[in-house]
Formats: C-alpha cells, sequence, structure tokens
C-alpha cells in the first residue's frame, strides 16, 4: 500500500494537553536524542522526510480553553489534532510510511484521520487499526470520568462521539473516519465500566491480558490480523503501557500485569511482516514520570525504540 516502501513521514509531536501530567511532550526529544531516527536512516536505510524537530503547536493553544461536554483543553486538543492530521496525511498521500512520535494518546485523533483520509483518497480503502495499550481509550466526553481526551480519541474519530463544533472535533468529517468493524485491541487491563458496554453494543474486537495468557501472544496476533484481513491497510498506534511497568515504568497512567517487552515487540513485528503497514504511532512515553528516574526513563525510551524499529523490520532475519 506504500509507493515509497524505503520513504517515512516522521512526525514529532510534543503534547501534553490530552491528559494531566507534563512530561510527556518530552518525549520525542528524548526518543530522537537516543538515537531512534538515526538508527532508522543507517541501520534499517529508511529515507526520513519531516524535520527531526518536536512540534509544539505553541501558536495554536487557544487563550482560554474552558471544559466543553465534560472534556479537558478541548479546544487546544482540536486544533492540535486537526493540524496533525493535515501533516500525516501531507506524508501519507505521497505514499510514505508515516511515524508519529507523540505526545499522549490524544493525539492518534489527527493520526489516524490522516491516515484514514490519505489512504482513502490513495487508494479507495479503509484503514484498520491496532490499537495496542492498557486503556481502550474509548470514552465519549459523556462516559469519561476523568475529562482526559486521552481516553477519548477512539470514540471520536470512530463517531462513536460526534460534535459539531468546528472548534470542539467538528472538522472531523466522514473521510478522516475509522470503521470500528476495521478496529481491534491488543493488551486491554484498565477498561471503564462505560467503555466495556461501548465495546460490547459495537461489537468490536478486543484481546485482553486474559486472552493473551490464555492463547498465547502468537495467537493473539494471528487472531488479531485475521479480523482486519491480510489484504487491509493498517495504522498501528502503540501506547508504551501496554507494556508491563517492568519494562515502560515511565508513563503517565502504569497498569501492572502487562505485556513483555518481548511480546510487544512480538506484535510490531507480525504487522511489520504483513506488508501493510502503513502509519505507526508511539503515544505516552513520559521521561519526567518515574520513581529512580533516570534509571527507569532510560528503560521506557529503550523500549519505545524497541517497539518503532521492530515495526519497521530490524529484527527479522
Ligand atoms: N479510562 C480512563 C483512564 C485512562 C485512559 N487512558 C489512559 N488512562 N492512559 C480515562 O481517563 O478515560
Ligand atoms: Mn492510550
Ligand atoms: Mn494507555
Amino acid at each position: 500500500f506504500l509507493s515509497h516502501p524505503e520513504d517515512i513521514g516522521v512526525v514529532a509531536v510534543g503534547f501534553s494537553g490530552g491528559q494531566g501530567k507534563a512530561g510527556v511532550d518530552a518525549a520525542p526529544s528524548a526518543l530522537i536524542e537516543s538515537g531512534l531516527l538515526t538508527q532508522l536512516r543507517d541501520e534499517l536505510n529508511y529515507k526520513l522526510h519531516g524535520d527531526d524537530k518536536v512540534n509544539a503547536y505553541n501558536d495554536l493553544v487557544p487563550k482560554d480553553d474552558p471544559p466543553f461536554r465534560n472534556m479537558k483543553n478541548p479546544g487546544t486538543v482540536s486544533a492540535v489534532t486537526q493540524r496533525l492530521s493535515e501533516q500525516v496525511y501531507s506524508h501519507a498521500k505521497e505514499g510514505r510510511m508515516v511515524l508519529t512520535l507523540g505526545g499522549d494518546h490524544s493525539i492518534a485523533i489527527g493520526t489516524i484521520a490522516g491516515s484514514a483520509k490519505a489512504i482513502r483518497e490513495r487508494l479507495g480503502r479503509e484503514i484498520a487499526v491496532i490499537w495496542v495499550d492498557a486503556h481502550a481509550d474509548i470514552n465519549t466526553p459523556e462516559t469519561s470520568d476523568s475529562g482526559n481526551i486521552h481516553g477519548m480519541p477512539v470514540a471520536f474519530v470512530s463517531g462513536l462521539a460526534k460534535e459539531e463544533k468546528p472548534e470542539y472535533f467538528g472538522w472531523l468529517k466522514p473521510e478522516h473516519m475509522l470503521n470500528v468493524s476495521k478496529l481491534v485491541y491488543i493488551g486491554l487491563r484498565d477498561v471503564d465500566a462505560g467503555e466495556k458496554r461501548i465495546l460490547r453494543e459495537n461489537g468490536i474486537r478486543a484481546f485482553s491480558m486474559f486472552d493473551i495468557d490464555r492463547y498465547g501472544i502468537g495467537r493473539v496476533v494471528e487472531m488479531a490480523l485475521a479480523h482486519i484481513g491480510n489484504d487491509t491497510p493498517i495504522h498501528l498506534s502503540f501506547d508504551v503501557d501496554a507494556l508491563d511497568p517492568m519494562w515502560a515504568p515511565s508513563t503517565g497512567t502504569p497498569v501492572r500485569g502487562g505485556l513483555t517487552l518481548r511480546e510487544g515487540d512480538f506484535i510490531c513485528e507480525s504487522v511489520h511482516l504483513t506488508g501493510n503497514l502503513v502509519a505507526v504511532d508511539l503515544v505516552e512515553v513520559n521521561p519526567s514520570l518515574a520513581a529512580d528516574r533516570e534509571a527507569e526513563a532510560a528503560e521506557t525510551i529503550r523500549a519505545g525504540c524497541s517497539l518503532v524499529r521492530c515495526a519497521l523490520g530490524e529484527s527479522l532475519l
């Protein structure tokens, strides 16, 4: 599905407005400083497009951004994800793979909107999304207890949450949207009651940690890929908190009992092997959140880099 499989559009999103903790905006520069992009260029021989500089989107932050329908920072998140959707779209419409380094997971509203639109225009196809996360991030503004938009991106980008005001995600049009029948989750273990109802009522395919224990990661990935079909462009949205805090302690909402680093890498490798990957997000790395800050942040960044390199084919012989 890529016309330039050797090319990657990189978008570095230094944004934390989808949740309450500072620091997740520093992740892209930490990932880049640890050598991720150099490795992709020099060791995996990709040609990278887009600047290595991190987007802060400060020009888009409204002076006053009161809650709307229970959402925190709604105007900011809407404006930033709208701009991001255009950045992702402009890479994807050239037939490049798009790698987005977040930022909190609210940014997936922008990345999925951009890749869905580009793939529709370029190939007349709908994308599938593999959402790897401890959380389902499918709250609507009304079901959310926290009001944090990083818990809502799937609801907005699938049309389950609707809003007409353009300054509050009303800019999302049918061409940006994801069909929930093409969505699959892996790694869930902290899902709100309202989210469980949404998953059930919409027949959304989800593999929790229970399924991974029961079937093993190999069969879970096989079933996930079978669900979306073997001839479908794939957008992989990887929240680092899917990994167990043992491997990724520096993240806003760690949940014990998660994926091992190998299981995370395996998901990425398997998706790479399909040859259908069109976009990857890596989100929720927060280098400033850790008990033993230096060491744990370094571990989390190392894990994040490993996931990205695996999605781009590093570890396969
Ligand atoms: N479901 C909760 C918690 C949460 C979602 N995503 C993260 N945490 N990282 C919420 O706030 O919607
Ligand atoms: Mn998430
Ligand atoms: Mn999460």
